[in-house]
């Protein structure tokens, strides 16, 4: 019997209340939303013996989401990744950001949709229970142009797959990238870091960043490179690699360019745990993050401490930093043009 919960989680600074929106299918796979950001903040799913545990990255407290959060499970957006030195010209009009990453943006600067609180509503259809979202990003909103509405809606279905839609329309011509930054681990409960997780990506080719991880502009085949995931292949196995491209990330902080194909785009498995993940979208680029700069500072759910390569991001989008970066395709939403696209993860046992 599937079913959605509605519960409190706590209160914003500002004394907004934060709701949290527990999804659980006929199999017991429960996912749960926070109004706040449209967090995922935990996925409790099997294990090869029946053994439900949580497979991301997030929060028991909403203090630490409001302070400390480094984009746990949030929508990200108006635009997912940075924009260098935070700003951009539509028709030769130049549109100034906030540098909340140095010189530039990143995520859609500070007040960006993982900060904001959604205005939710649970959706119980024939085989799916969601919530959907909706946002009003008004004109000049941390810089962006045009007064944009968006909706993103969850459905968890009882395949245990859990689809997000996304859409919006602004009433000035703009840019509009959104993603969900959720770290996966799927050794449950945190057990282990995802170095021993195989990754599959359907991808041959990956976009150079510099040491501010601003794209170079350079798109270079992965085949015989670190890059590479185009068969199974440990995350740990090259991430310590002396390769430059890591060392100036401190491992994987890539997008990878997705192959014209139909087969799924990822796979993401922990064989320990019999745990695994397919990824489809039709975004055409996923940026890998392996949790690089995650210290041991914060406290996660269930009392465990963050470290290291805890969780793997895999942020479905469209080209980063596209609008000033000539070799990439670039998308200018106009007035009314309606921004829509999907990213359906389909949870497994194998
Ligand atoms: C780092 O460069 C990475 C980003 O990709 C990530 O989203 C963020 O940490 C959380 O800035």
């Amino acid at each position: 019997m599937k079913k959605i919960k509605k519960a409190i989680f706590g209160r914003l600074k500002n004394g907004e209340q934060v709701f949290e929106y527990i999804m659980k299918n006929k199999n017991n796979f429960t996912v749960k939303i926070l109004n706040y950001g449209g967090i995922i903040r935990e996925i409790l799913a099997p294990d090869k013996d029946g053994n439900f545990e949580n497979i991301v990255l997030g929060f028991d407290n909403i203090e630490d989401y409001e302070e400390k959060s480094p984009y746990f499970g949030c929508i990200v957006g108006r635009i997912a990744g940075r924009i260098s030195n935070a700003k951009f010209k539509i028709d030769n009009q130049e549109y100034t950001l906030s540098k909340n990453d140095g010189n530039n943006n990143i995520h859609g600067g500070y007040k960006s949709f993982s900060k904001v609180i959604w205005d939710t509503k649970e959706i119980i259809t024939e085989d799916s229970i969601g919530v959907r979202m909706r946002y009003l990003s008004e004109d000049k909103e941390e810089g962006f142009p045009g007064n944009m509405n968006t909706q993103v809606v969850y459905m968890l279905n009882d395949n245990d797959e859990l689809t997000i839609k996304y859409e919006a329309v602004s009433d000035k011509k703009t840019i509009i990238n959104l993603t969900n930054h959720t770290y996966f681990n799927l050794s449950g409960d945190l057990k282990e870091n995802i170095l021993n997780h195989n990754l599959i990506i359907d991808a041959n080719k990956v976009i150079y960043v510099d040491e501010k991880i601003i794209p170079t502009g350079k798109i270079e085949n992965v085949s015989n490179s670190v890059f590479d995931f185009t068969k199974s292949k440990k995350i740990g196995k090259d991430i310590k690699n002396l390769e430059k491209q890591l060392i100036n990330c401190g491992g994987y902080d890539h997008p990878l360019i997705f192959n014209e194909s139909n087969k799924f785009k990822i796979k993401l498995e922990d064989k320990k745990s019999g745990r695994c993940m397919y990824i489809d979208t039709d975004q055409p680029v996923v940026v890998v993050y392996t949790s690089n700069q995650m210290g041991k500072d914060l406290k996660l759910i269930g009392g465990k401490v963050s470290e290291k390569n805890l969780g793997v991001c895999l942020e479905t989008q469209d080209y980063p930093d596209a609008i000033n970066q000539n070799k990439f395709p670039t998308k200018i939403y106009n007035a009314n043009e309606v921004y829509q696209t999907y990213t359906r993860y389909k949870f497994c046992v194998e």
